[in-house]
């Protein structure tokens, strides 16, 4: 059985990790069945053997992969003959870049705190140092007036909502990993927080139940939040 390292929460069945849902969406979307395994962001040793300290990590028989895209990658080489995730598209690339450094960035201040709230005590004391260096400021700076700053993020979508408006999915007609990349984003909101980000009269929110849906709505009945 495949062996999938996913980022826990206090909750060990609150699985938010925006990478790792790209992951278990694109096995899922290939048929095949995985075992995830709660980790936490402090048990670096449990992944060592990965050479590399982050989620998702994937193993399956012999093969050890890191990294999302390079799982993705390694599924389609695997598993020629399961249902493609559409990766020579060029632009799942643009998705990628555009969603880690555009999208995560400004959502990752909106949910700060949630995320530190459902941490492990080790993982929030982690989490706290890193955080704090990289904004320069308490995560409770960051968080700051989210409310106020909603408009910007709903600004930020513009693209993927009229996108979502003229075709069912990212990827076109069917669903492929750039549905996930982008999804994994709002499946991190969801399983993390209240706070609700998109209107219900968003082409965003009406592709985001469909995501929700797939796969026998793997990621609806995930531990979060229905909003
Ligand atoms: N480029 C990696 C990024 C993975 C990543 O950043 N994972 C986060 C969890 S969402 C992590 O493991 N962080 C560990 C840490 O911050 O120490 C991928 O696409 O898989």
């Amino acid at each position: 059985m495949i062996k999938l390292y996913d980022l826990a929460g206090a909750d060990e069945n609150r699985r938010f990790s925006p990478y790792c849902w790209r992951a278990k969406m694109a096995l899922a979307h290939k048929g095949l069945e995985a075992v995830c395994l709660p980790w936490h962001f402090t048990q670096k040793e449990i992944i060592s053997f990965s050479g590399q300290e982050r989620v998702p990590v994937l193993v399956d028989g012999d093969n050890t992969v890191s990294d999302s895209w390079e799982i993705a990658k390694y599924l389609e080489k695997e598993y020629p003959d399961t249902p493609s995730l559409k990766l020579e598209a060029g632009e799942v690339l643009f998705t990628k870049y555009w969603v880690e450094t555009i999208l995560h960035p400004d959502m990752l201040q909106l949910l700060i705190m949630d995320i530190y709230n459902n941490l492990v005590p080790e993982d929030q004391r982690y989490f706290r140092e890193s955080r704090e260096k990289l904004f320069g400021k308490t995560l409770e700076e960051v968080a700051q007036n989210r409310e106020e700053r909603l408009p910007r993020f709903q600004k930020l979508l513009t693209p993927l909502r009229i996108t979502l408006k003229k075709q069912d999915f990212v990827a076109g007609e069917t669903p492929g990993f750039s549905d996930y990349i982008v999804f994994g984003a709002f499946q991190w909101a969801r399983c993390i927080s209240a706070f609700p980000l998109l209107k219900t009269d968003d082409s965003i929110y009406a592709w985001r139940e469909k995501m929700l849906a797939l796969h026998d709505g793997l990621a609806q009945n995930a531990v979060g939040f229905p909003v």
